[in-house]
């Protein structure tokens, strides 16, 4: 891997094309919460959420094939970087709910539906779902939030034998995550997929997959709709940052202070039990 060409960077991943035509895709320790990149990494993330991402494409892998080919990374990358598979992206997040939360709950509260899907009447912040539903949505710009946009519009885009495949994908994989997690007393409320193209046309999972950055993670106990759910991994990130202690007042267009260490050490642990729990093996 003798030179790394930088091809972008995201609130808190980087990407590289390798000289061999590959890409590596590497995870930093940044955390973000409120659409700020904190200034306070939190140790060990960038491996942990690696490590949690290589071990769903093992267990997804009779499902879908995914754009793996590496973990034989530079040093300074070690653990926290994948080399991939270039492939055609399509243009579309390809997002699966099980429950209601996020965008999902204010479309349905505007509308009844999400991304053109009818849900029943009387649902509420994390009420689970009759059934997991496809709500696709176009990448914003930095600083901007998806936009969650009906099957239909997807299909105008990338074709309906494209749009079909996604949707079946997204589901099948989202449906064998979810009962995995259960068995371990996670719920997945919802994820995030990137799904491409190689250049047979065969369509490949990629990215990085259900980790706590591109899903909402739930602890099982504790679950009741009527109510916002906590956050697996940043409730106490965002606990602290809306308290007094932190003298933040969000409202001022300031960027948030420094972490403390404790709130630093007690999210690094959320992370950790995160990955343990679902893998039920510690992180090396
Ligand atoms: C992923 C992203 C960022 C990290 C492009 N296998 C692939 N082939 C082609 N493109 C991608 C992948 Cl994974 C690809 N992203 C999202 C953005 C850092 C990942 F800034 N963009």
């Amino acid at each position: 891997m003798a030179t790394l060409e930088h091809l972008h960077s995201g609130k808190v991943r980087d990407l590289y094309a390798t000289g061999d035509g590959l890409l590596l895709l590497v995870a930093s320790d940044r955390i973000s919460a409120f659409d700020y990149v904190l200034p306070t990494p939190i140790p060990d993330k960038g491996r942990i959420l690696t490590q949690l991402s290589l071990w769903w494409f093992d267990q997804l892998s009779d499902v879908v094939p995914n754009h793996v080919v590496s973990t034989d990374v530079p040093e300074e990358f070690a653990g926290r970087a994948i080399l991939c598979r270039r492939l055609e992206m399509f243009p579309v997040e390809c997002v699966a709910r099980g429950y209601l939360a996020g965008s999902g709950l204010t479309d349905y509260r505007a509308t009844g539906t999400v991304c053109g899907v009818e849900l029943p009447p009387g649902l509420e912040d994390g009420s689970v779902l009759p059934r997991p539903i496809f709500t696709p949505a176009t990448k914003a710009a930095l600083g901007e939030h998806d936009e969650n946009v009906s099957y239909d519009a997807v299909a105008a885009t990338i074709g309906a034998h494209a749009a079909e495949e996604l949707r079946r994908l997204t589901l099948a994989v989202y449906t064998r995550a979810r009962d995995i997690a259960l068995d371990r007393d996670l719920i997945v409320a919802d994820t995030k997929f990137e799904f491409g193209r190689t250049p047979q046309g065969h369509v490949v999972l990629a990215d990085e997959v259900l980790t706590p950055d591109s899903s909402r993670f739930w602890p099982a106990d504790g679950w009741a709709p009527g109510r916002s759910q906590p956050s697996y991994d940043k409730q106490y990130v965002r606990d602290w940052l809306t308290s007094p202690e932190s003298g933040w007042d969000r409202a001022s267009g300031e960027p948030p202070p420094a972490l403390p260490d404790e709130v630093v050490a007690h999210t690094r642990a959320r992370y950790l039990e995160a990955y343990e729990r679902l893998t039920g093996s510690r992180l090396a």
